[in-house]
């Protein structure tokens, strides 16, 4: 496999490291994907050719830029990947989703995005911080929401940026280049897994060679023929996992169920973002959690192994791990967006966020605290069924049956 990383311990956040070592992966991905420690001796000269050169200068701009890893692919359809949409879609494994999967034919075409596409330069930027709130120990003395480490700040806004000043530099020599991340128009793992940044482990996400997988990801679509040097070659699924299936097993709801294949349908991740009521058969399980779900990466070995090697840096002022279940019960809609308004919200509604809370209370809080009955018996009379389907189930798990007038 080859592609382009960062040095593992010059990958905190935010932080535009001095030196980026431009590494190529020189040997297949080794177990727990533990990377070669040096360049081949036998890899093959650079090619000096005009495409090469301008191929090698948008890698080290990316690296500049704060990106943990970039790589090149060209821009075919993702044909094995519109497949497995396709599939999953009829097996009913996508829930309700949206996303790629509304319309795969589009989500699969780079040339829908930008037509006469050829090359993708895909970047990888890391959120692998300090993490408070993933510790068994409560945060505060008051019950508090856990907030994925994707989500707790603006990441996806830092990797536009960085693949902003790449589309930018396409642009300046007359190509065409847009950048797309997180938007449903590609399938961001399958273009990073194509540009040779990583292989799909069994929790089907990307893992990057001895960095992990808490990274998000995103593509410049150019009309511009790039190289990669060496060209990459996608890694088999689930190359670095070895004999590893800690994420299955761990998975809160069994929402893994082959290795690579999640089924939305019990993914709490999805669950906190779909619509409707929250399933009560999966509501034990969400534990804290308001939004997200990091286990299937907080067991990886390999994200483990990195920590390990190189500890996070500990998350910045404004950084959210946890929110106060009681104070965002309280607050009212317009607070509810200003706070969390980033979040994908369904419809954009703010009671999706109290669902989600009361569940999680229902699981963390305390009955027998006053503050939390208040909040409880306010909700329980709701005009909003439901809402008060959820704060009935909460006030139930929290041994508070006795707030709940019988329908
Ligand atoms: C829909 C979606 C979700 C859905 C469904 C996820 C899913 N696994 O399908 C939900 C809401 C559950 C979700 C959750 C999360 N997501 Co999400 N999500 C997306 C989105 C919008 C589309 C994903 C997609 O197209 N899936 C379609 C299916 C077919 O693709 P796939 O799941 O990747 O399947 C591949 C593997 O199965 C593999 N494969 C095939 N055969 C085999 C066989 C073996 C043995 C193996 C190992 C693999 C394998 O090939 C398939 C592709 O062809 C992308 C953004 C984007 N525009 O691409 C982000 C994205 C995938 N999500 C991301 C993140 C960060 C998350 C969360 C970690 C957030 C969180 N903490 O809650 C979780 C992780 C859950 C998980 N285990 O995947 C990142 C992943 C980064 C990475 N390093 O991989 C993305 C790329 C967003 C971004 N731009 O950074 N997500
Ligand atoms: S995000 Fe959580 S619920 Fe979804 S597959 Fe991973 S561990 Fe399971
Ligand atoms: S935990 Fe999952 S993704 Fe990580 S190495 Fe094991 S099988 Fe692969």
């Amino acid at each position: 496999m080859h592609g382009r990383w960062a040095d593992p311990g010059s990958d905190g956040v935010g932080s535009r490291p001095e030196r980026h070592r431009v590494r190529a992966a020189c040997c297949a991905v080794q177990p727990w994907g533990v990377p070669c420690s040096a360049d081949s001796p036998t890899r093959p000269p650079a090619s000096t050719d005009a495409t090469a050169a301008l191929s090698r200068e948008l890698v080290r701009l990316g690296l500049g830029g704060g990106l943990s890893a970039v790589g090149i692919a060209t821009a075919e359809p993702f044909e094995d990947t519109r497949a497995d949409i396709v599939e999953r879609k009829r097996r009913g494994l996508h829930g309700s989703m949206q996303f790629t999967y509304r319309n795969p034919d589009r989500s699969t075409d780079p040339r829908r995005i930008l037509p006469g596409a050829r090359s993708l330069v895909v970047g990888a930027w890391s959120y692998r911080e300090g993490d408070p709130g993933d510790g068994e120990a409560p945060l505060s003395s008051r019950p508090s929401g856990r907030v994925a480490r994707y989500a707790r700040r603006d990441h996806y806004a830092s990797l536009r940026q960085a693949l902003g000043q790449v589309a930018d530099h396409l642009k300046g020599r007359g190509w065409r280049a847009t950048v797309v991340c997180d938007d449903n128009a590609l399938v961001d793992r399958a273009a990073a897994h194509r540009a040779g940044l990583g292989w799909f482990g069994k929790n089907s996400l990307v893992l990057l060679p001895g960095l992990g997988s808490w990274f998000v990801l995103g593509t410049v679509v150019t009309d511009a023929a790039l190289k990669g040097d060496p060209p990459p070659v996608p890694a088999p699924h689930g190359e670095g996992c070895g004999s590893c299936s800690r994420c299955m097993q761990a998975c809160p709801t069994g929402a893994l169920v082959a290795p690579g294949v999640l089924d939305a349908r019990r993914c709490l991740a999805w669950l906190l973002q779909a619509p409707g009521s929250f399933p009560e058969e999966h509501r034990e399980a969400l534990g804290a959690r308001i939004y997200g779900c990091d286990e299937c990466q907080t067991v990886c070995p390999v994200n483990r192994l990195v920590d390990r090697r190189h500890p996070p840096h500990p998350p910045p002022p404004g950084s959210e791990p946890a929110v106060d279940m009681l104070g965002l019960l309280r607050a009212s809609d317009e607070a509810l967006l200003a706070a969390h308004g980033r979040w994908y919200i369904p419809e954009r509604d703010p009671r999706y966020l109290r669902r989600n809370a009361l569940v999680a209370l229902g699981n963390v809080g305390d009955g027998g605290d006053p503050e939390t009955e208040q909040v409880l018996r306010h909700w329980l009379g709701a005009d909003d069924p439901l809402i008060v389907e959820h704060a009935r189930w909460a006030a139930r798990q929290l041994g508070r049956g006795d707030l709940v007038v019988p329908s």
